[in-house]
C-alpha cells in the first residue's frame, strides 16, 4: 500500500477503484475493499448512511439543488471510453503494474542503492509504459463488455481503436501524431483455428457467432513504449479448460520471468502447465498442445520484436533474460497440431527496422513509403490505417514495398480448420530492482 491517502478523485474513479488507491494497477492489495463505488455515479444519490459525516452530507445536499454552470472536468471514464487518462491520473503519475520481487541471488536488488539509481535513470519511460498500459486495461475493459456474438470484428476493431487513441489524446490524424502515442501495432482479432495477426480490412463482413473463440490482441504506445497484451473470449462455457490452460500457461512464464532466465528452460515450464490440460468438445476429448511455432518476444523502442524469443515448448535456447529487458510473455493453447502457417488475406505490415534505401522505381511505392514514415516508422500498421489517412490504390505500392524487403507482412497464423485456439499475453519489464508486469489488470 502506498503511504499516501487516495484523493476524491481517485475513489471516484470507477475502473479497479482499490487498486489505483493504491497506486497499483492489479487490484491484488491487502487493502480493504470500498464497495460499489459506481452508486458514485449519479450525483442525486443520498449515500450517506447513518451519520458518518454529517457536514459531507449537508454539502452534497445543499449542492444538489443548484443547477451547474461550469462543467467540471471529469473525474472518471465514459462508456465508451473518451476521458484522457492524463485527465484521469495527474502530475505524470500512473499506477503501476504489478512489481515482483526477484528471488533467490537476484533478492538484493530489490534495496540495493546501486539498482534504485538505475531504476530512477529510467524514470521517464517508466512513465510512458504506465501510461500506455492504463489505457490499454481501461480499452480491454469496455472491450470486454463490448464485444458479444452478433458484432462485426470492424465494428470491435474500430471501437478498440477509437478507445486507445481517444484515451491517449492522439487520433494520429496529422502527420507525426500516431508517433507520439496510439496504437502500438494493428488490433488482432483472430477467431478460432486462427491464433494471430488477423485484422479486418475494409468491407470484411466476419460477424462474431455464440460458439466462437476469439483472440484480442491491443497494442497501446506512448512516446514508442509499447504495451503488447491479449487475451481470449469465450461465450460457450465448453471452452473453459481452453482459456484456463493458456491462461495458467501464460501466468507461469510471467513467474519463471527474471534476470539471468534461461529462455529455453521458461518454454518447458509453460509447456508443462499447458499441457497439463484437456478439453472435451462434442464427446471428444483432444490434449490441449502450446503451438511450437509461436514464440514470446522482446520489445523496443517503436519496434514490437526484439531479437530475443520466449519459446512456449521446451527448447536448446540458452539466451538469459537480462536487466532492461522489455518482455511480450504470450503462450497460446490448441486443439489442433500445435503448429501454425501463414493463410489468407493480409492487414499487418511493418516497415523493417534495418531495411536499406532502395531507389524504388514504381512512384506508388516511393509516395507511400513516405506516408509509413511520417506516420508509423517502425511500429505495425493494417490497412485500415491507411484508409484513415486518406490513402487508396495503396496496394500494388503496398506489394512492392514488401518485394523490395523495405516492409514486412505478418500474415495471420492459422492451425488445422476446426481446431480451437487462445492466448493470453503480457508486457513484462525487467528493472533493475523488480520485474514489473505492467499490463497486468483485475481481469487477467
Ligand atoms: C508482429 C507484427 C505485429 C510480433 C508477436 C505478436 C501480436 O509473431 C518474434 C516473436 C504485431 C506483433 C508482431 F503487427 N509477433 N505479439 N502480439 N503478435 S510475431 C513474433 O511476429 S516476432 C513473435
Ligand atoms: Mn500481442
Ligand atoms: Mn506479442
Amino acid at each position: 500500500m502506498a503511504a499516501q491517502a487516495p484523493t476524491d478523485e481517485l475513489k471516484k474513479l470507477n475502473i479497479s477503484d482499490d487498486a489505483k488507491a493504491s497506486g497499483n494497477a492489479n487490484g491484488k492489495t491487502d487493502a480493504p475493499k470500498n464497495g460499489d463505488l459506481n452508486q458514485d455515479e449519479d450525483d442525486s444519490e443520498d449515500e450517506a448512511e447513518g451519520a458518518a459525516d454529517a457536514t459531507a452530507t449537508a454539502a452534497k445536499k445543499k449542492k444538489k439543488r443548484k443547477p451547474k454552470k461550469k462543467k467540471k472536468a471529469p473525474t472518471e471514464q465514459s462508456d465508451p471510453p473518451r476521458v484522457l487518462i492524463s485527465q484521469l491520473f495527474r502530475n505524470n503519475t500512473y499506477p503501476k503494474g504489478e512489481e515482483v520481487e526477484y528471488t533467490d541471488e537476484n533478492r538484493y536488488r530489490t534495496t540495493s542503492e546501486e539498482k534504485r539509481h538505475l531504476d530512477n535513470l529510467n524514470s521517464e519511460f517508466l512513465v510512458d509504459y504506465r501510461h500506455a498500459a492504463e489505457a490499454h486495461r481501461q480499452t480491454r475493459q469496455w472491450a470486454r463488455k463490448f464485444i458479444q456474438p452478433g458484432k462485426t470484428l470492424l465494428e470491435i476493431a474500430d471501437g478498440i481503436e477509437d478507445s486507445v487513441r481517444a484515451l491517449v489524446g492522439h487520433q494520429g490524424l496529422e502527420e507525426g501524431d500516431a508517433l507520439k502515442a496510439g496504437m502500438g501495432f494493428p488490433t488482432g482479432l483472430s477467431i478460432n483455428h486462427c491464433a494471430a495477426h488477423y485484422n479486418p480490412n475494409a468491407g470484411n463482413k466476419i460477424v462474431l457467432k455464440e460458439d466462437d473463440v476469439l483472440k484480442v490482441d491491443i497494442g497501446v504506445h506512448v512516446n514508442g513504449r509499447i504495451v503488447d497484451s491479449a487475451f481470449t473470449l469465450a461465450w460457450n462455457p465448453r471452452y473453459d479448460p481452453l482459456l484456463e490452460a493458456v491462461k495458467a500457461a501464460t501466468n507461469e512464464g510471467v513467474k519463471q520471468a527474471g534476470i539471468d532466465a534461461r529462455l529455453g528452460e521458461i518454454g518447458g515450464h509453460i509447456q508443462e502447465v499447458m499441457e497439463s490440460y484437456e478439453i472435451e468438445l462434442n464427446g471428444t476429448t483432444y490434449p490441449i498442445k502450446s503451438i511450437r511455432n509461436l514464440n514470446g518476444h522482446t520489445i523496443n523502442h517503436y519496434s514490437i520484436h526484439g531479437s530475443k524469443s520466449v519459446p512456449i515448448v521446451k527448447s536448446n535456447n540458452n539466451d538469459k533474460m537480462e536487466e532492461g529487458d522489455v518482455f511480450a510473455i504470450e503462450t497460446f493453447g490448441s486443439t489442433g497440431k500445435g503448429v501454425v502457417y501463414e493463410d489468407g488475406e493480409v492487414s499487418h505490415y511493418a516497415k523493417r527496422g534495418d531495411a536499406s534505401k532502395v531507389d524504388l522505381r514504381l512512384s506508388s511505392a516511393k509516395a507511400l513509403l513516405r506516408v509509413i514514415d511520417k506516420n508509423f516508422g517502425t511500429l505495425p500498421f493494417c490497412r485500415r490505417y491507411l484508409d484513415r489517412l486518406g490513402q487508396d490504390k495503396y496496394l500494388l505500392g503496398l506489394n512492392n514495398l514488401v518485394n523490395n524487403g523495405i516492409v514486412e507482412q505478418y500474415p495471420p497464423l492459422v492451425d488445422q480448420k476446426g481446431s480451437y485456439t487462445a492466448q493470453f499475453e503480457h508486457t513484462v519489464l525487467i528493472r533493475p530492482t523488480v520485474k514489473e508486469v505492467i499490463s497486468r489488470g483485475e481481469d487477467f
